[in-house]
């Protein structure tokens, strides 16, 4: 969607060339690319429109971003009428939670929000057959499953980052596969079942929360945001009996009680919280 509306307001200003592209039913992202290339002429003129600012000269041959030079400096400018902020204006990427002490992207790939999404899957605690419950709140115990992270050692919800162009449904469906499951190492005939299995379930999910999350790699321009969704298996038959594999960015993986003594990864406690207020479990 992004590209089309770029292609179609660059094709508003050129008006010529790109109609034949716009009327074809199919436009590919290839073919986008190509249009916006061929037009970035106008984009490298001397002085930069309703300013007297003038853009650092780029020849031909430096214009595509693989060709290396190291002394190119291009000029730093924001309309003043920008920095005022009016509201069709995007604001500068400025962490909405405050200074973080670091400016950059950090590890983060993006400026701004990188998106990412949770799975909680959660079913009661049971033992002989019975659900579990405790013994100062009386109420029964959720578990979900946990991962510990490999990068940093930390539990935390088998979440991910989100891919370009991927529908969070599946990106909450593939982490949970990946990490938990480890559906990356298992055979076709395995895996198949798997995704089956976590597509049943993952049917019908609940939003927990979304929005900012308290990562640690967060900075004042680069920052995670989240949607975490609880897939819960009510009666513990379905993914409530699955075997658990610890996969991809997963160390290990395992059932653990929900209760606020826990202190896992980034904001993930924050979202179980909110989890067993809504299911009237143990906290
Ligand atoms: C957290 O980072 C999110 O809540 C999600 O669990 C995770 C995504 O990052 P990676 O696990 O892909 O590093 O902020």
């Amino acid at each position: 969607m992004w590209n089309l509306a770029v292609a179609a307001r660059l094709a508003a200003v050129q008006q010529v060339h790109l109609r034949p592209v716009f009327k074809a039913k199919c436009v590919t992202f290839v073919s986008l690319m190509e249009i916006v290339k061929c037009l970035h002429l106008k984009a490298r003129g001397e002085v930069y429109p309703c300013s007297e600012v003038l853009r650092f000269p780029v020849p031909d041959d430096k214009v595509d971003w693989a060709v290396p030079w190291t002394n190119y400096n291009p000029v730093d400018y924001t309309a003043p009428a920008l920095l005022k902020q009016p509201s069709w204006a995007d604001p500068p990427y400025r962490n909405p939670c405050g200074r973080t002490g670091l400016k950059g992207r950090g590890l983060l790939g993006r400026w701004g929000p990188n998106h990412a999404a949770d799975p909680i899957v959660t079913r009661w605690k049971k033992e002989g057959g019975k659900t579990v419950t405790h013994n100062c709140s009386g109420k029964p115990i959720l578990q979900f499953v946990a991962i510990c992270r490999k990068d940093n050692k930390e539990w935390a919800i088998p979440g991910g980052m989100v891919d370009a162009g991927e529908k969070v449904s599946a990106t909450l469906r593939r982490e949970f596969g990946e990490e938990a499951l480890n559906s990356l190492e298992l055979a076709e005939a395995e895996r198949q079942g798997v995704k089956e299995l976590i597509n049943l379930l993952f049917e019908a999910g609940e939003m927990v929360y979304q929005g900012y999350v308290d990562d640690p790699r967060n900075t004042d321009n680069a920052w995670m945001e989240t949607v975490a969704m609880n897939y819960h298996d009510e009666t513990g038959d379905s993914v409530g009996k699955l075997a658990l594999h610890a996969g991809d960015d997963a160390g290990a993986v395992k059932w653990m009680d929900i209760e606020k003594e826990q202190n896992l990864y980034a904001s993930h406690t924050h979202f179980l919280h909110q989890l067993v207020k809504g299911r009237n479990a143990h906290w």
